[in-house]
């Protein structure tokens, strides 16, 4: 009995020596079992949604919590959901959340608990092999924590000492360019605004964020078009429009609030049309979840029109709008084309409408993958609406042409002159809470120089003028060893990125990682040489300073800035909010050289926003203005039909065709959200809508490819992504036949994130292109790897 136990406890040792020896997993492990796989849902939202929502919010945090904090999502005196950046109607329901703001909310509020005696169990190799469901329901972060040089495990440390091992690294440094400083777009604008401030004042710009790998194709191509990067709609619009068009977005998924907004225009006539490669359920019939007595029953239709583009057919789908609209103002002269507006507002029509003209119907069939009569029944509808919106998500951000897709889209509003009128208008749709605002407050690596001149007047000193590091900038620069410190306020870099291997060895190669987080992730355990996990109050908790109860403000994907109050008391008395962070960082860091007071201005927010209002257009009298009911509008020159562009006028821009040669065998794959995640946290592993259970790692495919390519549904299969020559690897995934176009393929984010190649991005906005990697599909090689990727 004895010797069995010995001999089990040097299983174990040797176990742990060969683990020591291999680097903490950058992917999580690949799954036993296949999934359960059914048909796709048809309606969305009902009650498998209420079901869903209050498992997730009792399940974490028990019924008495999790109805409290529920009931205080999206109120006027509660906290901004931390789920999506849809905003919120100006007449609140009681329940204004849905069931995956619900998620949101109980994976922040859980009652689990990760504190210092959990990671004296685990070390970071062991942990790195859970999956990172696993790794999420552990709980909430309780104590800052360091990984020394060389340790097996992190260990506590206490707040003073953390910011003095960032001060020592951050100023040993040769240059302040050796350092970057991500953002995720959760972070409030207040710290977000101290975050920049301190950045610049270390002396560099290199700011990434979430961001770039988001909408930045959409503020690129929305910029240099109508002067704003940003949309110009309002709630209000969608009571008014005539049809909106929803473009590469699932909003049943993630924006389920937004499906209440196309429930109402659908049911008062609006037209509702969706270009997706998916039908997604969202958009087929929706039943609210909060109309309890309508819940039995069919729903409500919302698509009109359905036009299944293939992965990265947009330009040319848009552009055969666009030619079917010229065509039908040749039959009805004076009827489609708004000259007017045209004439006044815009300029380069004539150019851009004889390149349509001169494009060929086949280029567009063959291209959007979608037949003639259908483009033309999408451009009959634009025709008779007088008012549209046009939505858009990652579907069109993720490409190498991102910014064309967004381009054509302007010009399609532009010749019906669809934007600054009530009704109509462009609408990127975000994704983080505060992502917009984060932008609105600085962080940005290629800041304006009237920015940083009101920042320079403000505080007395000269801000690096030079432009900073983006996300992929970033991860090429740690690789080859230029950047030698990585602080994270929020996000889980490692995940989000793409290439995932090449991100793990960049993190490996710096001297100090540093994670502001609330969640245990996988970026915490693929690290520098040091590293630091600094826990913080969520969104949903109390936040009590020298100055009394903090509330934060937040920008929703409208523009319009509110305030969030938490609600409950924090998950650990450890915790510091964002702001103080941000605030005792600077201070330890920059010491004499700031005259900052930084940790006076966090003891009371009022006195961060009233610098804000002195830096940032548009938040004069910010104090009184945003405790007034559902806050204040920022101004948006093109929402009134003011382009701000140089010239003050809206731009027609021409794009050609995208050419993309897919070898044989070869596929088109975009990397998509389950309905049982945000981003790389993943709540569970079901995808209701697209009827398949308990497995993430599956890749769909048409039925006729898997017939093609000899492949059979379940079979395990490895992925090759092919990229100027380079390959790279990604094992055991199960083959799940779908309603997909032929020669497309889809998988989830961030398994699949090892594919993305690392300088596969978009032109002009640089952000990754995970919806167009191209790849081949081969039976698995069997045999089980301790890692499931590899770069060759
Ligand atoms: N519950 C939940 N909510 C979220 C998130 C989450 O992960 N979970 N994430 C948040 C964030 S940060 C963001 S940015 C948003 C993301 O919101 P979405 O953009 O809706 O997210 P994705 O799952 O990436 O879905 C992209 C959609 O575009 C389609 N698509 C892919 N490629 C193409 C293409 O080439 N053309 C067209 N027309 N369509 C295409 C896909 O089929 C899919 O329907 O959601 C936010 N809200
Ligand atoms: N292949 C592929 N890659 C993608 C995408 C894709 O569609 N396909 N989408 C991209 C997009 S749109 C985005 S936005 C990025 C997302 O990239 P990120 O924003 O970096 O990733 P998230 O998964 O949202 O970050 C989750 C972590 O944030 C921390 N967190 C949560 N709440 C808070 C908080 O209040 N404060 C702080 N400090 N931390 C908090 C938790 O520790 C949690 O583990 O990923 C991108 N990557
Ligand atoms: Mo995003």
């Amino acid at each position: 009995m004895a010797d069995g136990h010995a001999d089990e406890q040097q299983a174990r040792d040797a176990l742990a020596t060969v683990r020591a020896s291999v680097p903490p997993s950058a992917q999580p492990p690949e799954e036993p079992h296949p999934p359960r796989v059914g048909p796709p849902a048809e309606v969305a939202g009902g009650i498998p949604a209420v079901v869903s929502s209050m498992k997730h919010a009792w399940g974490e945090m028990g019924p008495v919590r999790g109805t409290q904090l529920l009931l205080k999502v999206n109120q006027q005196q509660g906290f901004d959901c931390p789920g999506c950046a849809w905003p919120d109607p100006g007449h609140r329901s009681v329940a204004e959340f849905c069931e995956n703001g619900a998620k949101a909310v109980a994976e922040e509020g859980t009652t689990a608990r990760v504190t210092p005696d959990f990671f004296r169990q685990w070390s970071v190799a062991d942990l790195s092999l859970q999956t990172d469901h696993w790794l999420g329901k552990q709980g909430r972060l309780t104590h800052p924590m360091v990984l020394r040089e060389g340790a097996t495990h992190y260990a506590p440390i206490s707040w003073d000492e953390a910011f003095a091992l960032v001060a020592e690294e951050l100023n040993a440094l040769g240059s302040p360019d050796d350092a970057c400083f991500y953002t995720s777009g959760r972070t409030s604008n207040e710290a977000a605004f101290l975050y920049q401030l301190f950045v610049r004042q270390f002396g560099t710009n290199n700011l990434p964020d979430c961001s770039n790998m988001c909408h930045e194709s959409s503020g690129t191509g929305l910029s240099e078009t109508i002067g704003i990067g940003k949309g110009t709609v309002t709630l209000e619009d969608f009571n008014k429009a005539d049809a909106i068009f929803v473009i590469g977005q699932n909003p049943g998924t993630n924006h389920p609030r937004m499906l209440s907004s196309l429930q109402a225009a659908a049911r008062r006539g609006c037209e509702i049309v969706s270009i997706n490669p998916l039908p997604e359920t969202g958009l087929n019939r929706f039943k609210h979840p909060q109309e309890v007595l309508r819940l039995i029953g069919p729903g409500t239709a919302l698509n009109t029109l359905f036009l299944q583009v293939r992965i990265n057919g947009d330009v040319a789908l848009l552009q055969g709008l666009a030619k079917a609209l010229l065509e039908l103002e040749d039959a009805r002269p004076g009827t489609v084309v708004a000259r007017a507006f045209i004439e006044e507002k815009t300029l380069g029509f004539d150019a851009w409408a004889a390149h349509i003209r001169a494009v060929r119907w086949e280029d567009v069939v063959e291209g959007a993958g979608v037949p003639r009569e259908q483009i033309v029944a999408g451009a009959e509808i634009l025709a008779r609406s007088e008012r549209t919106i046009f939505c858009w998500a990652m579907g069109l951000t993720q490409h190498r042409n991102a910014v064309s897709n967004i381009q054509e889209i302007v010009n399609l509003a532009l010749l019906r002159g669809s934007v600054g009128k009530p009704g109509a208008g462009l609408c990127p749709v975000r994704g983080h809470s505060n992502v917009q605002g984060d932008r609105t407050m600085g962080i940005w690596e290629r800041p304006k120089p009237e920015f940083l001149d009101a920042l320079s007047r403000e505080f007395g000193f000269e801000p690096p003028r030079h432009h900073g590091m983006d996300t992929v900038d970033t991860l090429r620069a740690m690789h080859d060893g230029r950047v030698k410190v990585f602080f994270a306020l929020g996000g889980n870099f490692l995940s989000a990125t793409p290439d995932t291997e090449f991100t793990a060895e960049a993190l490996r190669r710096t001297r100090l990682t540093v994670h502001v987080s609330t969640k245990l992730n996988r970026a915490h355990l693929v690290h520098g040489r040091r590293a630091l996990i600094l826990p913080c109050l969520g969104r949903t908790e109390r936040d009590v300073q020298a100055g009394g109860a903090q509330f934060v403000t937040v920008e929703n994907s409208m523009g319009v800035v509110s305030a969030s109050r938490g609600a409950v008391n924090p998950a650990s008395e450890h915790l510091l909010s964002e702001p103080v962070i941000v605030a005792r960082l600077a201070a330890a860091v920059l010491g004499a050289r700031s005259k900052v007071p930084w940790t006076w201005l966090v003891e009371d927010y009022d006195r961060v926003r009233d610098l804000i209002s002195r830096v940032i257009p548009g938040f004069q009298d910010f104090n009184r203005r945003v405790r007034e009911p559902g806050g204040f509008y920022l101004p948006n020159g093109p929402r009134e039909g003011r382009f701000t562009t140089k010239s003050g006028k809206a731009h027609f821009t021409v794009h050609s065709l995208p050419r993309l040669e897919l070898g044989p065998g070869q596929l088109l794959m975009m990397t998509i959200r389950t309905h049982d995640q945000f981003n790389t946290t993943v709540y569970g592993l079901d995808d209701r809508y697209r009827g398949i259970r308990n497995g993430r790692r599956v890749v769909l495919l048409h039925p006729g490819d898997v017939k093609e390519l000899g492949l059979s549904e379940g079979q395990l299969v490895d992925l090759t992504s092919h990229f100027q020559g380079e390959t790279r690897v990604a094992r055991r995934f199960r083959v799940v036949p779908y309603n997909i176009p032929r020669r497309c393929a889809a998988t989830y984010f961030p398994e699949a994130n090892v594919l993305v190649p690392v300088d596969s991005f978009a032109e002009k906005s640089r952000t990754p292109a995970s919806k167009s990697v191209v790849i081949t599909v081969s039976p698995s090689v069997d045999t089980p790897a301790l890692t499931p990727g590899a770069v060759s």
